[in-house]
């Protein structure tokens, strides 16, 4: 009964995780991983359930991440090297972006309704030995465990929250069938950044459904190119 009941409890825990699907949960700073799963990064209530309405709010931090009242903020210097550790792997093709916002105050008291600059975009490289008919692109964060990207050395000292962005486009080619994996970590970012990034823009509103790279033409194996939605870097 004792056995049955840990089983339970277990499969009740486990339910809704789906293995190809990802969260990032750990920082990474010049190379190391920082603290434990969730110290740095907001979790979201909704286990690696991927977000497909563009329109939510949950598109800023995800769903239960609007507040960050129970994560720590950790110190970079702009023009570090920063990225993001992945819990399980990215088990679905698509572009890898990071975007940031500057905290009005405390980064644990912004829910991201402010504006957002892309810094970074990790999309595909074409892959010489595909033929006639084969999938020709490279997926860059394909399979990945961890990416890792430059902070901007222009950016100013500040609180942020920074986005980290997955985008799975194995159903996109229908409409909503795009999949947003979101989570953002709390940075206090130290330097003499005096550079004012942007262009700034808002989620929602910045996506749409049809937006180039949320709605794809073909099936995501016959792509030719691609290119990611988002403001320019
Ligand atoms: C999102 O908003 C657009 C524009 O208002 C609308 O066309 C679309 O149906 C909405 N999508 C969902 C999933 O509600
Ligand atoms: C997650 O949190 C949000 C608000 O923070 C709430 O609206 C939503 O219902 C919660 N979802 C679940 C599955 O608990
Ligand atoms: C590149 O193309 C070859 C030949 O079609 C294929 O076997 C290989 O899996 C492709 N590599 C990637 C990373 O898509
Ligand atoms: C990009 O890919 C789409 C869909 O496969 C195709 O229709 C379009 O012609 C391609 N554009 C270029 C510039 O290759
Ligand atoms: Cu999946």
């Amino acid at each position: 009964m004792k056995t049955l009941l840990y089983i339970l409890s277990v499969l009740a825990v486990n339910a809704p995780v789906a293995f190809c699907h990802w969260n990032y949960d750990r920082l990474i700073v010049n190379g190391q991983i920082i603290g434990d799963p969730y110290q740095y990064v907001r979790r979201s209530n909704d286990s690696n359930t991927p977000l497909q309405n563009v329109n939510s709010t949950d598109l800023r931090c995800n769903s239960g991440g609007e507040s960050g009242a129970s994560t720590l903020m950790y110190t970079v210097q702009a023009g570090d090297k920063v990225g993001f550790g992945v819990a399980a792997t990215f088990g679905h093709p698509g572009p890898q972006q990071v975007y940031t916002s500057n905290a009005p105050a405390a980064a644990a008291d912004y829910d991201g309704s402010g504006g957002w600059a892309r810094i970074y975009s990790l999309t595909t490289s074409y892959n010489a030995s595909a033929g006639q008919g084969d999938g020709i692109l490279k997926w860059a964060t394909y399979r990945m465990q961890t990416f890792q990207f430059t902070l901007p050395a222009s950016t100013p000292p500040g609180e942020y929250l920074l986005r980290a962005e997955g985008l799975a486009l194995h159903a996109a080619h229908k409409a909503n069938g795009a999949q947003f994996y979101v989570r953002c970590a709390q940075i206090r970012v130290t330097g003499n950044g005096d550079g004012s990034p942007g262009p700034l823009i808002e989620f929602p509103r910045e996506y749409h459904w049809i937006s180039p790279g949320v709605l794809i033409l073909a099936f995501w194996s016959r792509l030719s190119n691609y290119t990611a939605p988002g403001p320019s870097l």
